[in-house]
């Protein structure tokens, strides 16, 4: 299996719960390494760029003034299947239909206040990761 990068964030409310460690933990106990990380209190113009792709959904506004509430956490995580064992651990988008056992539905309350975000293919995760971080901060490990 081939060793991946994706881009991690922390939403929020995830940061406001003060669960950054636990979070990191799900991470670290599938094998994930934290290759670069870094606390932000994202602008709106961050915030709508990096999810640009949702522009036109109904939905974008709630998220961008839900991403820009508060600090979060970014980062790389690096390891064998890392997009989708990200995915894995997160569960569903809406954390009533998270599986258990997964970061949302341990940690979200909400589809709109759901804990964490992370890259959904090869394409978006290396475009999420130039976003917030140059070469120069990524740290082979
Ligand atoms: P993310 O990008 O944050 O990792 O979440 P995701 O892939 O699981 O979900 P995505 O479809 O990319 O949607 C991005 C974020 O928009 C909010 N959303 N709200 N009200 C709705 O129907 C709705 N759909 C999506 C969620 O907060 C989701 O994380
Ligand atoms: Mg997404």
């Amino acid at each position: 299996m081939a060793i991946e990068r994706t881009l991690s964030i922390i939403k929020p409310d995830a940061v406001a719960k003060n669960v950054i460690g636990q979070i990191y933990s799900r991470f670290e106990g599938a094998g994930l390494k934290v290759v670069a990380a870094r606390m932000a209190h994202l602008s709106r113009a961050e915030a709508e760029g990096f999810y640009a792709v949702h522009k036109a959904r109904p939905f974008f506004k709630d998220l961008v003034d839900f991403m820009i509430s508060g600090p979060v956490m970014i980062q790389v995580l690096e390891g064998e299947n890392a997009i989708a064992k990200n995915r894995e651990l997160m569960g569903a988008t809406n954390p009533k239909e998270a599986a258990a056992g997964t970061i949302r539905a341990d940690f979200a309350e909400s589809i709109d206040a759901n804990a964490v975000h992370g890259s959904d293919g090869a394409d978006t995760a290396a475009v999420e990761i130039a976003y917030f971080f140059r070469s120069s901060q990524v740290f082979a490990r």
